[in-house]
């Protein structure tokens, strides 16, 4: 009974909102949306061709929202591909049903088909994102959600005098789609990004790019909020602006005690607000990001985008060798910049913004991450010795269903996945060690792993040194969860929970693993669901670096998963 009064509500409340659209709502506002999903024509370092864009838009539209609000965004696809719509870091509380990852919660909307997505904002307030989740297709197709205080509210910080939204990524000449095609076919590592993009924009150091840099204004005194996005496929990146100091006041859509740095890494899949002041001399200046690039021999774009930060008063001469400086960055392999910057977060853990770590924990895992070689099923690979590249968690890599796991779990259907994903790696090595192979190839496999409801979940992820390490940003949908503790080396299970941060950790739900290292992750299980996790790399992603978890329901009507809306997609 309790169920269909939420149906009857959700249909009621749709209604409501397209009746009333042209009244209570401006566009771009808060309420309904419509997303149109098109192939249009762009042109970056002097070549053009068609991507695909939310309402002809890259990046794509904001969404702007209060704390707790809900949104409705329908999405039409009036393009050529299959597509699903992710909202990252939203927890989505009990309605898996629109969280969005192709074959894990819902099948993808094909060409012709329409899905309304039904945002249900809890606790998350800053800055969380959108994105394509089918194939490659976020590449172009993302945008920004801007999460306000709720009214009678404040920010935890003084009010800033503006936004100043950055949206880093990563863009190819080609099909970024038909650069995924082409790994999966040849094996190897994808071919690598042309450029990394501010607002759409590869920037000044381009060539063929300068007339489009993102330019944006401020006036000296004054402090901005910047909404940092990494929107990147397969790129962790440093961000950083010449001449200014970064105050970090939040991450993934949660607030941090604010801290000093002059630059960020930023892992794909995270986003951040930071305070700007514009405190320095009436000027011009670069604000710049560049790879953090982990893998020891794994290729990476090795250049720079810039946008510029321009004071208001200031008129820049014509000579072009007055041109701003480029801000310092770390060197793009120092892990040791990246992780001192990793490990300065801790949530803000006021009255207004308390955290509740687990304490205890009853559900406790060790995955390991891992970059594997598969043999190649058409003897013509490109990848290592003629194999081809996989990925793995605990050795199995993701295989796709043929029906999405959250409709074959609502309705029962046998052999879409297995319920054994498993709490312990297995081989056990020395993960972190001088090898490159154990030698066996991961298993394909569609495995889920399931969570008692509002059990205390600790997850350990452990990086290994197969292939090649890196820094993987695990992702978790449908959560945000409290990173506890990361080191470098084999995780030990005795010594290192001793330095455990069970007081103020940062509310993450994207983590970047360390490079040959650990990091270990709480969260109590109270969002009953299908949710995927994985790593945020696209092209590990792709390999099968991801599983999924389904929480159970409770024993109450208010614990347990929304029904499935009306306009379900059949596969
Ligand atoms: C879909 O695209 C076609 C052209 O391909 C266009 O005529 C039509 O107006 C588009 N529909 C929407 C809803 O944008
Ligand atoms: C959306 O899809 C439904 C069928 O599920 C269809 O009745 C409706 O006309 C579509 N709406 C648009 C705007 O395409
Ligand atoms: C916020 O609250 C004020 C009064 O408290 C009210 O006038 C205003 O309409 C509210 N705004 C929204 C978006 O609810
Ligand atoms: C910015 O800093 C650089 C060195 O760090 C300095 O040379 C330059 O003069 C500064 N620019 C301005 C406009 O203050
Ligand atoms: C950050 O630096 C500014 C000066 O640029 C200073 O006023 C502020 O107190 C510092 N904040 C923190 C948290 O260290
Ligand atoms: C990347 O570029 C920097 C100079 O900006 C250079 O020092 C470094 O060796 C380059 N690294 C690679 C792997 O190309
Ligand atoms: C970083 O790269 C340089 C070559 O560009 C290499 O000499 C150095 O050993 C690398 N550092 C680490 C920590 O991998
Ligand atoms: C495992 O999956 C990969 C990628 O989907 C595929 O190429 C390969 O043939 C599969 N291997 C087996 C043994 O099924
Ligand atoms: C694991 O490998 C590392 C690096 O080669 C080495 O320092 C360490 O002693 C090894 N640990 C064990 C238990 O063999
Ligand atoms: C701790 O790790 C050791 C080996 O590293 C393992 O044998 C033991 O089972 C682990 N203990 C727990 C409680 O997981
Ligand atoms: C699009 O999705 C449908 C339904 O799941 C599937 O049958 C079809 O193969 C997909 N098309 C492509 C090109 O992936
Ligand atoms: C390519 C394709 O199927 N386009 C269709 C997308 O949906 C619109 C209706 O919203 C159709 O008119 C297009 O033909
Ligand atoms: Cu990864």
């Amino acid at each position: 009974m309790g169920l269909s009064k939420e149906m009857g509500l959700f249909v009621g409340f749709v209604c409501y909102l397209v009746l009333g659209i042209t009244g209570a709502y401006a566009a771009g506002d808060l309420g309904y949306h419509t997303f149109v999903v098109q192939s249009t024509p762009y042109t970056r370092l002097c070549s053009t061709k068609n991507i695909l864009t939310i309402n002809g838009q890259y990046p794509g539209p904001a969404l702007h929202v209060h704390t707790g609000g809900t949104l409705i965004v329908n999405v039409i696809n009036n393009s050529t591909t299959n597509i699903t719509l992710h909202w990252h870091g939203l927890k989505q509380p009990r309605n898996p049903w629109s969280d969005g990852p192709e074959y894990v919660t819902q099948c993808p909307i094909r060409p012709g088909q329409n899905f309304s997505y039904r945002l249900i904002f809890s606790d998350e307030e800053g800055t969380i994102w959108w994105h394509a989740h089918s194939d490659w297709s976020r590449g172009t197709v993302h945008g920004p959600i801007f999460v306000y205080p709720k009214n009678g509210t404040g920010y935890p910080f003084p009010k800033p005098a503006g936004e100043i939204p950055i949206i880093l990524g990563e863009w190819w000449k080609n099909d970024v789609m038909e650069v995924m095609e082409t790994m999966l076919e040849s094996g190897d590592e994808p071919e690598i990004s042309n450029a990394y993009t501010i607002n759409g924009q590869p920037g000044d150091l381009y060539n063929c790019s300068q007339p489009g840099t993102f330019r944006t204004t401020v006036e000296q005194g004054k402090t901005y909020l910047v909404r940092l996005i990494n929107s990147a496929m397969n790129t962790e990146l440093f961000y950083a602006v010449a001449n200014h100091t970064l105050t970090v006041v939040g991450m993934d859509g949660s607030y941090l005690k604010p801290f000093n740095t002059t630059y960020v890494m930023i892992t794909p899949g995270q986003t951040m607000d930071i305070l700007l002041k514009a405190d320095q001399p009436k000027n011009f200046y670069y604000m710049a990001a560049r790879a953090y690039a982990s893998g020891v021999g794994v290729s990476f774009g090795n250049t720079t985008t810039s946008g510029i930060l321009q004071y208001k008063g200031y008129e820049n001469p014509k000579n072009s060798s007055s041109m701003p400086v480029i801000p310092f960055f770390p060197f793009f392999n120092d892990t040791k910049s990246a992780m001192s910057f990793s490990k300065k977060p801790r949530s803000l853990a006021s009255k207004e913004h308390p955290v509740s770590v687990p304490q205890t924990v009853n559900d406790d895992m060790l995955i390991t991450v891992s970059v594997n070689i598969a043999p190649c099923a058409n003897s013509s690979c490109s990848g290592p010795n003629g194999n081809r590249l996989s990925a793995s968690l605990n050795n199995i890599s993701f295989e796709n269903p043929s029906i999405d796991v959250l409709q074959a779990y609502y309705a029962r259907i046998n052999g879409i996945y297995g319920i054994d994903f498993p709490s312990k790696p297995s081989p056990v090595f020395n993960f972190t060690g001088n090898v490159s192979d154990v030698g066996n190839a991961p298993f394909n496999a569609t495995k889920v792993r399931f969570l008692e409801w509002n059990s205390n979940v600790q997850i350990v992820f452990q990086g290994t040194s197969l292939v090649a390490a890196e820094n993987h940003p695990m992702h978790l949908h449908g959560y945000s969860f409290y990173v506890v503790g990361q080191g470098l080396g084999n995780y030990n299970n005795e010594t290192d929970p001793k330095t455990f941060n069970l007081k103020d950790p940062p509310h993450l739900n994207t983590v970047g693993l360390p490079l040959n290292g650990w990091v270990a992750i709480r969260f109590k299980a109270d969002n009953p669901g299908v949710w995927f996790m994985h790593c945020h790399l696209e092209r590990h992603s792709s390999w099968g670096m991801s599983t999924v978890f389904i929480t159970k329901n409770g024993k109450n009507v208010g614990e347990r998963m929304l029904r499935p809306p009306a306009n379900l997609i059949q596969c």
